[in-house]
């Protein structure tokens, strides 16, 4: 994986592997491993980091597996470093909405379908299925294609770079589903190759810490976009911020997009917050009643509601968002 690692911008890209905006850590590492596997399977793949060089600061949990691994920051290859043209194949994982030009080959994703147009063309692998980390389904489609048991056993990258993001995305292998529960009884075969430094509790600390982070770095740090509507993912509950300045970084942050809408999402253990900057005339409130929008305030024309269905993350709400938008915009 090393070696793998230190080739990624000496060889040609031929397919390109990305994993979803936001770039959690799910995505980063599945991506990460899909190329090598994917590599080793027969189909030479490049991983594409898809933010800017620059905007790897603000995921210190992505930013901690690096140091802590030794996987060297400059070999990588991050999206202000390489453009895809319509040509390029691509290798969707940890998503399935295609954001950058290429066209789409495989992809490895735990989302709904984002797109019809997703489900056609001759896209191998498609495997699309619901379950916690889309890392889970990267272990669980390579196991049937390649040794993993032996490829684990002799590289020790890789076990930490899978057992991160499913720790993560499971809260501690608790919230787990069928795949999930296969890839941590596959991990628990490597657990000694953890380093002690790699746990839940230092990644998601990780994750969390936003020292040094402005407003609009907050935005920016989760933030995922379907064509006129983007969704920012907080890492705060919004009693814990200044709703006069996220207004403002919202605002700034919206029209430097060109977006018609700009959400907003956090959630704790005692509940959940969703902002809505838009048109006036969309009432989210009636539009998106599963969600169960209570207004709490409203700061520099950003709306501010509890969100009382507190089992819906930005995965379950965006296709409602989205759904209720496209309806509004027919009228
Ligand atoms: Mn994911």
């Amino acid at each position: 994986m090393q070696r793998f690692i230190a080739q990624i911008k000496r060889l040609p890209v031929q397919t390109v592997v990305t994993g979803n905006q936001a770039l959690d850590l799910d995505s980063f590492c599945s991506s990460l491993l899909t190329a090598y596997f994917e590599t080793l399977n027969g189909r030479q793949c490049t991983p594409l980091i898809p933010i800017d060089r620059e905007d790897l600061r603000l995921r210190k949990d992505v930013e901690l597996i690096l140091t802590r691994l030794d996987i060297n920051m400059d070999s990588l290859l991050f999206l202000d470093e390489f453009s895809t043209n319509t040509e390029t194949p691509l290798f969707l994982v940890d998503h399935n909405l295609q954001f950058m030009q290429g066209k789409v080959t495989g992809i490895i994703d735990h989302h709904a379908p984002e797109s019809d147009k997703t489900m056609d063309d001759n896209i191998n692998p498609m495997v699309l299925s619901r379950c916690s980390s889309a890392m889970s389904l990267v272990l669980k489609y390579y196991n049937e294609k390649l040794d993993l048991k032996k490829l684990f056993a002799s590289d020790p990258l890789l076990a930490p770079l899978a057992f991160a993001p499913i720790a993560i995305d499971t809260s501690n292998f608790f919230n787990m589903k069928p795949e999930d529960i296969t890839a941590y009884q596959f991990l628990a075969n490597f657990i000694n190759q953890i380093p002690d430094t790699i746990t839940f509790q230092t990644v998601r600390d990780a994750r969390k810490d936003i020292t040094g982070l402005s407003y609009s770095d907050l935005l920016r740090k989760d933030f995922k976009q379907w064509e006129e509507i983007g969704i920012s993912t907080l890492p705060k509950r919004f009693h814990k911020l200044d709703l006069e300045e996220l207004s403002c970084a919202m605002i700034d942050y919206k029209n430097k997009l060109g977006l018609e809408v700009l959400a907003a999402m956090a959630c704790g253990k005692k509940g959940r917050d969703f902002a809505y900057l838009g048109p006036k005339e969309f009432d989210v409130v009636t539009a998106c009643s599963d969600m169960e929008l209570i207004l709490q305030k409203e700061v520099n024309g950003v709306q501010f509601f509890s969100q009382m269905q507190t089992t819906y993350s930005r995965k379950m709400v965006a296709p409602i968002l989205r759904q209720a938008y496209a309806k509004f915009k027919q009228q």
